[in-house]
């Protein structure tokens, strides 16, 4: 253990990232800018020819920060495993998404996991960063990576530290992100901290990989659990009238004990959506059914089909059918100012609307095409001419569009993001979620 302090006190240890995602890429920029040597491993090898080239493929990283590290040597990137024979500590940044039946798919964890132990030697540190269920480091990871050969807190140290990326956050990056860290021992914790603690200003140790893994899951079904509450305060507050965007932004008027989540038209992205499910699976092998998180995810999936249904309700009003009726989905990213559209609920939004008869085209400055869940599309060009259209559904509230504009030229808008609140005009053919 004394000689990997060593080595990550004097930023000479080697470290290998499996998977240089949304999460990884971050982490090498950041371990490189602090002097250790860093190979960024991927299978993709269109991710490692940019990496190589110095040339950022994620929003948050400009490739101006890549450039001199690559320049100086001291970041690297492979498709070759065998980068990690020589590694000290390795970081698992890998998907983990769900399968069709929403339960874990924990490929990407097995496979990783298997090729360190083909290049394992003594002394290596092993985080996994990617979000999963309680228990997962502790009863997958730690006998794949001692099996007899390596002891545990003595010449193997394992973790779990969960990412917190927040892509598109203007304020909060790796480094500035407090880190939960959770050693499969005291000493692989020490070890861990140590490496972290050099790029990370402020850690964050607890008792287990186990309450590392959940601090995560909590995190995020807090998150699934409260749009879920507000999205069914809107469905209410509709039937009785109410506003429900006026509604929550006067609550979050009080000062404590209260926390903004605004209604939408689903939940998109890679995490919220996903996330949670792996707790409430796990909790199923336990016997446990997982109310909150399965009664969240009920009402968030109900709420692409919910804004079809408020769509052809504003086609009715207009004495229009949504069969053969021209829509136009304004934004298919899963949030805004982003072009990651993973689980973006636009797409059940589009299908649900085409179902009905209606032709359907997306804008989205940030994503020029998609070929996905059943959509296959190019967004139509920014400057659209929003008359065209019978109606026009703002599902993602990208802070670059004219959206006077939109309310001076649209028919009809069905705003599920509650963009046009501040916009001057003709508030009649707006129709709210
Ligand atoms: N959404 C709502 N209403 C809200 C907030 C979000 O409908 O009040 C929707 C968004 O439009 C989006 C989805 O939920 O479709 C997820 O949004 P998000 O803001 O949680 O963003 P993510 O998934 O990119 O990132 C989250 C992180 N976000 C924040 O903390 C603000 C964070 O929870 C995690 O670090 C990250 O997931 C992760 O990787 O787990």
């Amino acid at each position: 253990m004394q000689e990997l302090l060593q080595k990550i006190e004097e930023r000479r240890a080697r470290i290998v990232v499996v998977g240089i995602g949304y999460v990884g890429l971050p982490l090498v920029v950041e371990f490189a800018k602090a002097g250790f040597p860093v190979v960024g491993y991927d299978k993709d090898p269109e991710k490692v020819r940019l990496l190589a080239l110095g040339e950022s493929y994620i929003g948050d990283i400009p490739s101006s920060e890549l450039r001199p590290l690559i320049d100086s040597g001291r970041l690297t990137s492979s498709t070759d495993p065998a980068v990690m024979d020589d590694a000290d500590a390795v970081i698992v940044c890998v998907p983990t998404p769900l399968n069709k039946t929403k339960d874990p798919d924990m490929r990407f964890i097995a496979s990783a996991s298997e090729e360190i132990a083909a290049h394992q030697h003594a002394n290596m540190l092993i985080v996994l960063e990617s979000t999963t269920y309680p228990g997962t480091t502790r009863e997958v990871l730690v006998p794949k990576l001692t099996r007899g050969r390596f002891e545990l807190g003595k010449d193997v140290f394992i973790a779990f530290s969960p990412e917190r990326v927040d892509p598109g956050n203007a304020t909060y990056h790796t480094k500035n992100t407090p880190k939960v860290i959770g050693g499969a021992t005291p000493e692989c914790r020490a070890v861990t901290q140590a490496l972290y603690g050099a790029i990370i200003d402020t850690i964050v140790p607890v008792s287990s990989t186990d309450a590392a893994e959940m601090v995560k899951l909590l995190e995020n079904t807090f998150r699934a659990v409260n749009i879920g509450l507000v999205n069914e305060v809107a469905i209410m507050s509709r039937r009785l009238g109410i506003d429900v965007w006026e509604v929550i932004r006067a609550a979050a008027s009080k000062p404590f004990g209260f926390m903004p989540f605004f209604p939408g038209p689903g939940l998109g992205g890679h995490c919220i959506p996903i996330d949670p499910l792996y707790l409430s699976w796990r909790m199923r092998t336990l016997k446990y059914q997982a109310r909150f998180i399965e009664l969240a995810d009920t009402i968030n999936s109900d709420m692409p089909e919910y804004t079809v249904s408020l769509v052809q309700e504003a086609l009715n009003a207009a004495k229009k059918a949504a069969n053969g009726s021209r829509v136009l989905v304004s934004g298919i990213a899963y949030k805004r100012d982003v072009a990651d559209y993973r689980e973006s609920p636009a797409f059940d939004i589009i299908t649900g609307l085409q179902k009905l008869g209606a032709t359907v085209d997306y804008v989205d400055p940030y994503v020029k095409e998609v070929d996905d869940h059943g959509v296959n599309m190019r967004s139509v060009s920014t400057d659209v001419a929003y008359a065209d259209y019978d109606a026009v559904v703002v599902v993602t509230d990208h802070q670059c569009v004219d959206y006077a504009r939109m309310l001076r030229e649209a028919k009809l808008v069905v705003d599920a993001r509650d963009v046009m609140r501040n916009v001057e005009g003709d508030k009649s053919k707006v129709v709210r979620l």
